[in-house]
Order: structure tokens, then sequence, then C-alpha cells
């Protein structure tokens, strides 16, 4: 095999010296580069399609970023980021011609790949959602059981600066941390609840149960509540709990119409009662375009308040910079591009009939509802919700429930199963394979 040297201008404009090797692939590489100057190889590359090319004539080396990780690399400089990854040879990058291999990757299990550069194939870390405290206030542990299982900081540099959990907090819909209560009717409050108090202890709760409902992976699940966060009745909760919480609600909500009510004005009010939400700010893995997670919404509203102003919202809030974005940022709604409420097009684990002037098929049945506390109302069962991110950036999710215009009638959500994607997903909501 022949090789050489090559004076080559790297993506991000750096002076790499390259040892060539003289395959198609190497070859098409270097006619493409701007100032290479390579003799190694003994003719034209045989395929004009072969390898990546400069498709934008930006005289900028446009590399393959799904090219084959086990491919042979031919990158060397210690301190040249060859691939663009935002990581060097120094830095820990274990194969500088591959974006998909770097300290900041998922290490994708069962390809016999070591994306993350540690040594090891297929070992991201897995299994730290387990024997959590229902009452456990730490929310880092609520990351852990959706299945965030790796922790990062925000100032991490090199090898160090992998994705993951860079912090995560339990606030009010709003983002805020201090209640703005009181101004409710003065009735008992349950729990932690108060003027200028955090959320409350009883609005969260981390789940190995919901009544028969079980995690969708690992052994908990994060719960959310405008009411008690826990199965079965609890006092008040879910009929008419008053956690004696307030904050506004996030930008954009409530929505000011719903699609689903034709005719009915929707409160405007931009107060969140009894809010509750868990914000985590997460580097994105360098190889991971969307991510996904599961949710189960239950509301006590259902039947008896279809289509009206008192109707719960459940959002999730993602600052990201992808363009798929939506306006208001909540990705969680259904086909008509209704959050998820009473009156979205999800409402299926119930007993059928027409309520509030809508009919409701109900093709899950109640059974779910059995032991919850929610017998005889209705959810909508696991839901998926997949939205597309940038590579590598940090993004915040802010999973946010509460209860709109008064404070009784209450809502909860199950969270679970965060998991990151490959491949870019449309950004929305659907019914995940039963299993
Ligand atoms: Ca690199
Ligand atoms: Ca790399
Ligand atoms: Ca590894
Ligand atoms: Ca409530």
């Amino acid at each position: 095999m022949q090789r050489a040297q090559c004076l080559s201008k790297s993506s991000k404009g750096h002076i790499a010296v390259l040892a060539c090797r003289s395959i198609a692939s190497v070859i098409a590489i270097a006619l493409v580069l701007s100032v290479a100057t390579c003799s190694a190889n003994n003719g034209s590359p045989p395929g004009s399609d072969a390898g990546p090319a400069d498709d934008n004539s930006d005289s900028t080396f446009d590399i393959d970023i799904d090219q084959d990780p086990n491919a042979p690399c031919f990158a060397t400089d210690p301190h040249a980021d060859f691939d663009g990854d935002g990581y060097s040879i120094a830095q820990g990058d274990c194969n500088d011609c591959s974006r998909q291999v770097n300290p900041g990757a998922y290490d994708f299990p069962g390809n016999g790949v070591d994306e993350d550069c540690n040594g090891i194939v297929d070992d991201e870390p897995t299994g730290c959602d387990i024997g959590f405290d229902i009452e456990g206030l730490d929310p880092l542990d609520a990351a852990r059981s959706l299945g965030l299982c790796r922790f990062t900081t925000e100032d991490a540099v090199g090898e160090n600066r992998t994705w993951g959990v860079i912090s995560a907090q339990y606030v009010f819909a709003d983002g805020s941390t201090k209640s703005v209560y009181p101004d409710a009717s003065g009735a008992a409050c349950t729990g932690t609840g108060g003027e200028d108090a955090p959320p409350n202890a009883l609005s969260h709760g981390i789940l190995a149960s919901f009544g028969t409902v079980v995690p969708r992976d690992g052994e908990s699940m994060v719960v959310l509540s405008t009411g008690v966060a826990r199965e079965g009745v609890n006092g008040d909760s879910p009929e008419k709990a008053k956690m004696c919480t307030k904050s506004a609600t996030p930008s954009g909500f409530p929505t000011p119409s719903s699609a689903a009510c034709p005719g009915v004005t929707i409160d405007d009010t931009a107060v969140a009662n009894d809010p509750m939400a868990l914000e985590l700010r997460i580097r994105v893995p360098t190889n991971a375009k969307a991510f996904s997670f599961d949710f189960n919404f239950y509301t006590f509203e259902f039947p008896g308040f279809v289509c009206t102003p008192y109707n719960d919202f459940f959002v999730a809030i993602l600052e990201s910079d992808h363009l798929d974005t939506p306006a208001n940022r909540n990705i969680s709604f259904d086909n008509m591009g209704n959050p998820v409420s009473v009156n979205n097009g999800f409402m299926e684990v119930c007993k059928a009939g027409t309520y509030g002037g809508k009919s409701f098929p109900c093709p899950l049945g109640p059974a779910e509802l059995t032991g919850t506390g929610f017998e005889d109302h209705g959810a909508t069962g696991w839901l998926r919700t997949t939205a597309s991110v940038v590579p590598g950036e940090e993004i915040v999710l802010r999973f946010a429930i509460w209860d709109m215009r008064d404070e009784v009638v209450d809502s909860t959500v199950l969270l679970d199963n965060i998991q990151w994607e490959i491949e870019e997903g449309q950004t929305g909501t659907d019914r995940p394979p039963i299993y």
C-alpha cells in the first residue's frame, strides 16, 4: 500500500498533516480539500461518487458524518479536529475521521463500536433506575428514573466533555421556584405549599407502579401532579387537592382556543394553579439527532369537564436550536396540534360515551384506571413524544403540569424512558409499541 504525507486544510481551517492511504475514498477526500497538495496516489479516483465531497462549493471539506466508524482512519495530527466533531485526538477523539465517535457520543449498544472512546465497546452506562425513595427530593434521581445515567458539567472540556445531565431541578410551570400563593379560597392546603414556597414535595414522586401501570423502562418512573403524585386516593387528591402553589404559565399557554372544542372560549388567564415541573439541562450526545420519552396523562376532568375553561395542561417545553422546535416550544401535542389536556385526541383509556358534546370511543377501555385514584375518569395511556435536536447542543427540557382556573379536579402525568435516536425524527407524539 502506498503512503505519503498530505498537507491539507481541515474542515475547521486548521492545517493538518495526514498520512494518506491510496484507497479510493481517501483519494477523493484529498481531491476535495482546497489546499491539498497530496502526491501520494497513482492516478484519479475510480469514481466521482467515491467518498464525501464539498457539496456546497465553499472550499470547505464537508465530511460524511455518517461515515462508517469502523472504516480506517488516516488522521493522525493530535491537535487537529479533522472531522470537526469538537474533539481532537489529544482531547480524546479515538477516531478523528468520524463525527459519530468521540468522548461526547452515546455508546449505542450492540454495534460493536466504542463511540464514546473510553476503550470499551458498547458500555454506555445503564441500569441506574433502581430503588428510589418515592418521597425523595433529589431531582437527579428523577433524571435517573427517566433512564438518564450519565452526568456532566457545563464547562467540561476534552475527554471529560461527555453527553449527560448537567442539572435537574423541580420547578413550577414557568421555571420559577417561589410560589406566588396566596390568592385562593383559603381552604386547607395539602402538603408544603404557601407563599414563597418551593414546589410542593407531594406534587412529585418516583413510583414503581401506578395502579396496574408499570414503568416503560427500568424500575421506576417520574410522576408529576396538580394533586398528590402518588397512586390511589390520597386525602383530597385527585378530586380536589389544593397544593397551595401558583406560578405563571409557560409562555404561549394557555393556548387561546382549542381546535378540539370549537366555539368554546378557553380561559386565557396566564396563571398556573398547583403547578409542578421537572426541568432538565442536558448536553445532547454528539451522535444523536433526536430523542424520545414516554408519558401517560390522567385527569379527573374526564368526563365531567370536557371542553371547559378549567382544562389542565401537560406540556414538554424544549429549548433547542433545532429548526423543527415549535414556536411555543411545546413538543407534546396531538395530530391537530392540541397540547395535552382532557381535550386532546389521545383520551383513549376511559369508558366509551358522549361527554361535553364529544364522542369518546375509548378504544383502550378503563382497566388501566384501576387503583390509580382516577377510576371512572380518564387517561391517555402511554404515549411517545419524539423531537429532533442538534447533536452536541445543550438543551433544556421542562415537563410541566398545572390546574387551570382553579386548584381542584386534578391531573397527573407519568414520565419515563428517555431515549436517544441516531436519526432525525418528525417532532410529534404517537402511541408506542405495546410491550
Ligand atoms: Ca475530532
Ligand atoms: Ca471523531
Ligand atoms: Ca465505550
Ligand atoms: Ca389541585
